[in-house]
């Protein structure tokens, strides 16, 4: 069976994808991916005829991707599979024309047994994961189980992004993930939804023995240009022994600067020792808001404001910069609070303080208490694809302008913090291009100086910061 992938655009190294690349290749399928910012997908798909065409989903993509299905349906008949997160959350998207299967959760062995299936001829409904829409009635298939030994997967199949896009095959930066799942219940994040999901089918966190992940980044580090490693795992630091052996085989079989994500209530001095022995130059970590009262009770952190603060002393001292992450514009908050958040920030002197607007995501527990308390205006469909633009909370005109601006200025409110009783007084003036340049500009300066730095010579500096202004 011929499945054709068809994506917007790659910024990053698309891990889902390629994992369910490798899956499909080794269960004897033949697997094709196309960017629609770079070929028409559907001559792609008029040339090629696949079998099945396949979307990767986040809240705020699906319009585009329902779009560009229909239109290449309208010349090619296939069968159009969607999984990712929107999916995942909100497979009532199955309801949609052109929309004929929607994947909950995992998708490797999902989609090899739609593929086996349609191959042979013997598809039923009655795939785990899948809701189906067979001629307009909706059938509704639970989770199979986690799958429990992410090795058993094998390496994700990077060559067919690295083949297809050489700006993300050439970059000295790459992407790599080291499990699945993470055990806290933060009220805004999709992992404690996702739990509740995959509830009694499975341990909630896996993750990749040390061996595993080190030969994925060892094979890049030997086969393309790699200079600086990213983990994107929720929380690189959960298991203290995988942690300890990591430290020390990392630098014994890469040796390579890296960046992982911590959680405050995890380091303590021993880990920030580890991490910096073994290449940690930079970590992220949540602190989502300054406002004790929000954190703990309507973001459920479990954490406290000392908590954070030690922890980034701790950081710090051992000599790691630390990205933080924010959210402006929380139910029930105001622009106080975000500049409380500000503040906190300042305190823990964050390498770069990134903040986003909050969205209210399908099945989280905080996208849900904002639907029954009416607090967003719209639906699912008005959530933005990217966290930098907009509300869809019903503050008022006035207040979702400032937090909108304040999204933009909040990195240098906290590196300057004698701009902000400025900065209060610039987030009242409209939306303009000029704060987005600011935060654009900032931004681009600390990731490259601080959280991920790479020697670049004058041309590949060019070339880099033409893309960068291009992403959203
Ligand atoms: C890395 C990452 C990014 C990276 C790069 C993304 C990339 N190209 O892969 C960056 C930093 C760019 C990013 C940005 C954003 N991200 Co992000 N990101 C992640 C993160 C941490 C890891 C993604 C990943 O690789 N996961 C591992 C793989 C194995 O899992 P997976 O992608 O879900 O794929 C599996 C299944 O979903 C399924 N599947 C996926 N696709 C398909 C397709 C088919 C056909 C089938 C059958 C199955 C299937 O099978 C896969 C294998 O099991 C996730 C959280 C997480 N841990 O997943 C958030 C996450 C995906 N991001 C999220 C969000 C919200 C964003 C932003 C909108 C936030 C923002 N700042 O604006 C932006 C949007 C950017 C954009 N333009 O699209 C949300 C999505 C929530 C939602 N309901 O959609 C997540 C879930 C985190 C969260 N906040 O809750 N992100
Ligand atoms: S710690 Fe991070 S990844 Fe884990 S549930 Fe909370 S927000 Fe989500």
């Amino acid at each position: 069976m011929r499945v054709l992938f068809v994506l917007k655009q790659i910024d990053y190294e698309p891990i889902g994808l390629m994992h369910l690349s490798t899956t499909l290749k080794s269960a004897g399928h033949e697997v094709r991916v196309t960017v629609v910012s770079e070929e028409d997908p559907v001559a792609v798909a008029r040339d090629w005829k696949p079998g099945i065409l396949a979307y990767s989903v986040w809240t705020g993509g699906q319009r585009y991707y329902y779009e560009i299905n229909n239109r290449i349906r309208a010349e090619v008949a296939a069968f159009s599979a969607f999984g990712g997160p929107h999916a995942t959350f909100f497979p009532e998207m199955v309801e949609e024309s052109g929309v004929d299967g929607v994947c909950v959760g995992e998708g490797e062995n999902a989609l090899v047994d739609l593929a086996n299936a349609l191959e042979d001829g013997s598809f039923e409904p009655d795939i785990p994961n899948w809701w189906f829409n067979v001629a307009g009635e909706i059938v509704r298939n639970p989770v199979r189980s986690y799958i429990a030994d992410l090795d058993s997967l094998g390496q994700p199949d990077r060559a067919i992004i690295y083949d297809k896009d050489h700006i993300i095959r050439d970059s000295k930066i790459k992407h790599f993930i080291s499990g699945r799942g993470c055990p806290y219940d933060c009220a805004y994040c999709y992992n404690r939804a996702l739990f509740d999901i995959y509830r009694g089918k499975g341990k909630r966190v896996r993750q990749r023995s040390v061996g595993h992940l080190l030969d994925e980044v060892e094979w890049v580090k030997n086969n393309y240009p790699l200079e600086h490693v990213v983990f994107l795992d929720d929380t690189f630091i959960l298991f203290r022994d995988w942690v300890a052996e990591f430290a020390e085989e990392y630098p014994r079989r890469v040796g390579l600067p890296f960046f992982c994500n911590v959680r405050a209530n995890l380091v303590n001095e021993d880990v920030a020792r580890q991490l910096k022995a073994a290449g940690c130059v930079s970590v992220g970590m949540g602190i989502e808001t300054g406002n004790d009262e929000l954190r703990e009770r309507v973001l459920n952190r479990n954490m406290t404001r000392e908590m954070i603060v030690n922890a980034c002393r701790t950081l710090r001292d051992a000599g790691t910069n630390i990205l933080t992450t924010n959210m402006v514009g929380l139910p029930h908050s105001s622009v106080d609070d975000d500049f409380g958040t500000i503040a906190l920030n300042a305190e823990c002197q964050a390498s770069f303080a990134n903040a986003f607007i909050f969205q209210p995501y399908p099945r989280t527990q905080l996208g849900e208490l904002v639907r029954r308390e009416g607090l967003m205006e719209g639906s699912i469909d008005d959530i933005s694809l990217s966290a930098w633009d907009t509300s869809v909370l019903n503050f008022p005109a006035d207040h979702k302008r400032q937090i909108e601006n304040l999204q933009k200025l909040f990195a240098i409110s906290v590196e300057f913090p004698w701009l902000v009783p400025l900065v209060r007084q610039l987030i009242k003036l409209p939306r303009n291009p000029f704060y987005w340049l600011v935060h654009k500009l900032w931004k681009g300066y600390t990731i490259k100086n601080r959280i991920h730095p790479i020697h670049l010579s004058p041309g590949e500096m060019v070339a880099i910061v033409r893309q960068y202004m291009k992403l959203d």
